[in-house]
């Protein structure tokens, strides 16, 4: 089934197999000796521990080419789920830190992303997270240090961990976003509460909420964002691997759906949490007991909540 991806890290689709080989490429020393010692790592059981194995690996993230390359492989496997159409994240900060120059970052991602209309049938945009737990401040600065590059990044996200780090502080880099005609998504009700939602869109002005799952934990939130038709992008197996629910069968995707809530579903970081996108379409099917007109009520809601222009959108509708 044709759908759009609009919740996935770039950086999260690094297998085991492309960490090998690009730390090898680079001369990259991993703390693990072997692919199935590196597996064994992926034992995380909530946003931290994950969020600690995930910038780990970045270590191997290093030239143009490896983000290529990173992009290339997330593309052919995305077709190979039947996206037609990926709005990407990246975490410049997580690359920056370790002394890899935004612009080497964007080249090699826009390299493989401009290559995809014809080479994997994938239309493409790019969105750049701000690293929350590193503050407002070096949000602000990472910004300014894009600007050269904001011809190529359709929009601005939040990302990292959450609880603690809301929304509200990250105002004026959104409006200085918003002021540079990007537009707007922030992580926002994953493991933090509806507060965050609620600033999100009050206070930052998201034009979609990145998971947004405890939201319903508020009925007036809940209005809201049906109302306004706010986009989720919902990510249930990496809720079901960092504990957001114990068991797939208690998502709250039914709910959501039920509640009038544009809902989509996304992968969020694929290589990490067992599943591309198709295969999160078919546990939810399983777990939930979705039928084929949810389906394809969620692979349409995923064209709805793109960035893609109206007369693009309206060919997938
Ligand atoms: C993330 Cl699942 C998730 N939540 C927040 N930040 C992230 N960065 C990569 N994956
Ligand atoms: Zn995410």
């Amino acid at each position: 089934m044709p759908k759009a991806e609009l919740h996935l890290h770039i950086e999260g689709t690094l297998e085991p197999s492309l960490a090998f080989a690009l730390a090898e490429r680079n001369g990259v020393v991993l703390p693990f000796a072997t692919e199935e010692e590196l597996r064994a790592a992926y034992s995380f059981t909530d946003l931290q521990s994950f969020l600690d194995l995930y910038y780990a690996l970045m270590a191997v993230l290093r030239t143009e080419d490896d983000f290529a390359d990173l992009a290339d492989a997330y593309l052919a496997r995305a077709r190979r789920q039947g996206v037609r159409h990926a709005e990407i994240f990246f975490d410049p900060q997580a690359h920056t830190a370790r002394g890899v120059p935004v612009g080497t970052v964007v080249d090699g991602l826009t390299r493989a992303l401009d290559a995809a209309p014809r080479r994997h049938g994938i239309t493409t945009r790019l969105i750049m997270c701000f690293l929350r737990d590193e503050g407002p401040e070096a949000a602000l600065a990472t910004f300014e240090s894009a600007r050269p590059y904001l011809d190529r990044i359709a929009a601005v996200g939040l990302d990292s961990a959450e609880v603690g780090h809301p929304p509200a502080a990250f105002r004026e880099v959104y409006r200085r976003a918003r002021e540079a005609g990007l537009k707007c998504v922030a992580h926002a009700g994953e493991e933090g509460p509806p507060a965050y939602v609620w600033e999100a869109l009050d206070v930052l002005g998201v034009d979609r909420v990145d998971h947004g799952v405890r939201s319903m934990e508020d009925p007036e939130l809940v209005a809201r964002l049906a109302a306004d038709q706010v986009p989720l992008t919902v990510c249930p197996l990496s809720n079901l691997r960092l504990r957001v629910v114990d068991r797939l069968a208690d998502h709250p995707l039914p709910a959501m759906l039920e509640a009038g809530l544009l809902v989509t579903v996304n992968s969020d970081d694929p290589a990490y949490f067992g599943g591309y996108v198709d295969d999160n379409f078919t546990a939810v099917r399983d777990a939930l007991g979705l039928d084929a007109e949810t389906l394809r009520t969620l692979a349409r809601n995923s064209f709805r909540a793109s960035f893609l222009d109206e007369e693009t959108r309206a060919r997938y509708l």
